[in-house]
């Protein structure tokens, strides 16, 4: 039991600075008359850490005794950012911290700044992983995060004369916040041969030999919850050699190179995080960090629970496991084999476990995002696995012609074996075959998966198998940490911070829409949010931004579906309109700053190009004198977790534009909007549930609808398509080399005048633009807009990533929170 748990272990502002200062003379041996701001970052994390350990040891010791399920979450990616501001905002110490770092001569965002993002993800995905850490601990629920410990995390994004320039974004240097487990560490097996004989009592035996084996060590990270004891555990693995650091035969011999390359061959699987979002490259070291991840964190989950001295059949009533897309679907014949193979369960008594065991959530319908392994690289790699699938698929598919006599062509579409030249493994589908639940992140995205890539399964297991729980975010990162003055201000007038447990108290920010102070306030705060920003993008880009001009600001991974290149024609479109105006209607038009930012995958040529567009077209228009402030194009370089902090409360309005039915929910869109910015986006993804919450008059929506995107496809290519005179000149400007040469960017135009528009960036140009001129008239009446703004963060309370981890707990884990007394 906790019955000594105390929420402010630092008694002072003095205390805390006293714990510091003892961590920058004792553990890093610096005196404090040449301490820097590194080192004083340094002692101030080792000195929270101190804190943090207890709760934690403490949440696992009483987790293990309270002997209850546990979810354990298994996502390749985990976008944190920074810890140390979160970890004294969640422990609640922030304010004093503040203080006794002030004492030492130091401010707090200085500190703040010095650590490494910790930047273990590409973009949608791995952050959510991450808010739905903290709300797990934040809501006592027991929990366990499993991925793999990237040496380098995303890469970092330079642009040097306008063209991404990809560096390596090593870490690790100091990073107290991971706890290497030296005695935590699992020998895992590759290649070798899988072979099948009966023994002595004539039941057949599975044994898979030989092969080479490397060891994965885990290393503990602290989740704090906020504002209660519960810390749970993220446990990522990292790969060395089994059997020592170098082969002493070898070295012996003077073969010095050759002694250390096993060691060097093991540490390459978790060197390195794959760079792409959405798009899977199928590369045999990928689906070694996969099976390497799912097997170590299987081995540890089941020897957890065998020390619970259980029957085996509870182990789905101890052990909730999901799936974070399909990158985990290993982990499923992996269970099966440790059941049937290690431990001699049944075929099917093992294969209900397993279903019971395991829930799967799908992040994209993009085709080429969808996992598929070729059959030959599983059969080199894990030859048993290979076995259990196909198992697994005959008695699907005996299970499939028995219901369903009358189509036999279902058989072929279901078949997780894709009889392609290679055959191919289908992920999806196995993830689907052996979860009990499935669930999209959005409402229009878990339709569409019903009705599109698992519109048999639906039948075949009937829809119940299929549900949705529409992404979120946690407020503390989100609002508190990004957006300490709002939260205040919010928090001074609902009486507190309950908010931030509980955030559809929000709603009672209604009652302050008319409020005068109050509104004065909120819109002094975006444009104190506003103001820094503007200051940020002078220091990293050296253009000088009005503040007081509207912030209209897309920022997310670089991909063709999000269509960045919508947001930069139309910002073209603005460019050409200015030129062509009189000075006395220039001086009619609200000024504006277009800012980008995001990364493109380092082989992803398209999306590199509009990034190359968009630095040319603020090259030109920043450098226009006709122009002045009323319009500047900014790219901001290396978009991250800490950037969008400061970038999220800053926008006026921001772009969530993809092409209808291609994102399945976004999450960017909720920080925008709960930060006090309106949105413009497409009928797609949250979009849709964000209208349905902040109202239609609160956003801006346009473009074609997802039922209309195939028929607009198809009349593309087959009908004679005419380009719309706005945008031809758009086009025209830039095969005139108005921003530079115009040959960089033929296959971008070209792409949409003559190969199909796949994107429909054409269909929806004209109503983008309209829809931006309705955005310039709406914010010329200033008190309307800021009662949108406040109407729609009042209205926000449905997207915490709380009422997601509920909606999980519910609907899929049957979890119970663990709360400590
Ligand atoms: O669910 C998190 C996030 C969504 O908000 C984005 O809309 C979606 O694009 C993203 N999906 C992926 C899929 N990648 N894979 N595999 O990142 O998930």
């Amino acid at each position: 039991a906790w019955t000594n748990y105390s929420p402010k272990p630092f008694e002072s502002a003095e205390g805390f600075g006293k714990e510091a200062v003892r961590h920058i003379e004792t553990t890093l041996a610096r005196s404090l008359y040449n301490c820097d701001e590194a080192a004083t970052y340094a002692g101030t994390a080792l000195a929270l850490r101190d804190r943090l350990v207890m709760d934690w040891n403490k949440t696992q010791q009483n987790q293990t005794f309270a002997d209850q399920k546990r979810v354990y979450y298994l996502s390749l990616e985990f976008l944190m950012g920074r810890a140390l501001d979160n970890a004294m905002l969640n422990a609640d110490v922030k304010d004093m911290a503040r203080e006794g770092l002030s004492q030492l001569g130091f401010r707090m965002e200085d500190i703040i700044s010095q650590e490494h993002d910790a930047a273990l993800g590409n973009g949608g995905l791995g952050r959510l992983a991450a808010c739905f850490l903290d709300s797990m601990a934040s809501m006592d629920i027991p929990a366990w995060g499993y991925g793999l410990r990237y040496r380098y995390g995303i890469f970092k994004q330079e642009i040097i004369d306008g063209y991404q320039v990809e560096v390596p974004d090593y870490w690790l240097d100091f990073n107290p916040w991971e706890f290497p487990r030296h005695d935590v560490s699992v020998d895992i097996q590759f290649y070798g041969n899988a072979s099948k004989f009966q023994d002595e009592t004539g039941k057949t035996v599975a044994v898979w030999e030989g092969g080479e084996i490397v060891n994965a060590v885990a290393y503990d990270v602290p989740i704090p919850g906020y504002k209660t004891a519960t810390t749970n555990n993220l446990r990522l693995w990292g790969s060395k050699a089994s059997g020592g650091e170098f082969d002493f035969q070898k070295f012996n011999r003077g073969e010095y190179e050759s002694s250390v390359s096993d060691q060097q061959r093991a540490e390459t699987i978790s060197a390195v995080l794959y760079p792409n979002d959405n798009l899977e490259r199928g590369k045999e070291l990928r689906l070694k960090q996969q099976y390497f991840w799912c097997a170590a964190s299987l081995y540890d989950i089941v020897r957890r629970f065998k020390k619970t001295k259980r029957a085996w059949k509870d182990f789905p009533s101890q052990v909730a496991i999901q799936l974070n897309d399909t990158h985990p679907t290993l982990a499923i014949p992996e269970l099966q084999r440790i059941l049937v193979d290690l431990e001699g369960l049944e075929w099917d008594e093992a294969w209900s476990i397993v279903q019971k065991t395991f829930g799967y959530t799908n992040h994209t319908v993009l085709p080429e995002a969808l996992e598929k392994w070729s059959v030959p690289l599983i059969q080199h790699l894990l030859p048993r696995h290979l076995q259990i699938i196909y198992d697994i698929n005959l008695n699907f598919l005996q299970y499939v012609e028995r219901n369903f006599p009358k189509d036999r062509e279902m058989l072929g579409r279901v078949s997780i074996i894709e009889e392609s030249q290679p055959k191919m493994v289908r992920m999806a589908y196995l993830a689907v075959i052996g979860s009990h639940k499935v669930n999209g992140v959005a409402e229009l995205h878990s339709d569409l998966i019903k009705t599109t890539i698992f519109k048999d399964f639906v039948k075949i297991y009937g829809p119940d198998k299929f549900t949705n729980v529409t992404n979120g975010i946690t407020p503390r990162r989100w609002l508190h940490q990004a957006n300490p003055r709002l939260s205040a201000l919010i928090a001074s007038k609902l009486g507190g911070y309950d908010f931030l447990k509980d955030l559809t108290l929000l709603h009672k920010l209604e009652n302050f829409v008319d409020d005068k102070e109050f509104r004065k306030e909120f819109a002094e705060i975006k444009l104190a949010n506003k103001e820094r920003l503007a200051k940020y993008i002078h220091e990293t880009t050296g253009v000088t931004v009005n503040p007081k001009a509207l912030f209209d600001i897309q920022v997310k991974r670089m991909h063709e579906y999000k269509r960045q290149q919508l947001n930069i024609f139309g910002v073209i479109h603005r460019y050409l309109a200015i030129k062509s105006m009189s000075p006395e209607d220039r001086k009619k038009l609200a000024p504006r700053v277009s800012i980008f930012g995001g990364k493109a995958a380092p082989g992803y040529w398209m999306a590199k190009t509009v990034i190359h567009l968009i630095c040319e077209v603020g090259r030109v228009v920043n450098n226009d004198k006709d122009v002045g402030d009323l319009l500047k194009v900014i790219f901001l370089e290396d978009y991250n977790v800490s950037k969008a902090e400061i970038i999220c409360p800053a926008s006026d309005i921001s772009e969530h534009i993809s092409t209808a039915g291609t994102e399945a929910s976004g999450t960017s869109n909720m920080k925008f909007v709960l930060n006090g910015g309106l949105i413009i986006g497409t009928c797609d993804g949250a979009n849709i549930e964000i209208t349905r919450e902040v109202g239609e008059n609160n956003i801006f929506l346009f473009g074609n609808l997802a039922e209309d995107v195939d028929d607009l496809r198809h009349a593309h290519i087959y009908q004679k398509y005419e380009l719309e005179p706005s945008l031809a000149s758009v086009f025209d400007a830039i095969k005139a080399g108005t921003f530079g040469d115009a040959g960089n960017f033929s296959a971008l135009v070209n792409g949409i005048v003559e190969h199909g528009d796949y994107y429909l960036v054409s269909d929806d140009f004209v109503s983008y633009c309209k829809t931006h001129e309705l955005i310039d008239e709406a914010y010329g009446d200033r008190e309307a807009w800021v009662t949108k703004c406040i109407q729609s963060v009042a209205r926000m309370g449905f997207f915490s990533s709380d009422r997601c981890i509920d909606e999980y707990a519910e609907m899929i884990w049957n979890v119970e929170k663990l709360v400590p007394t």
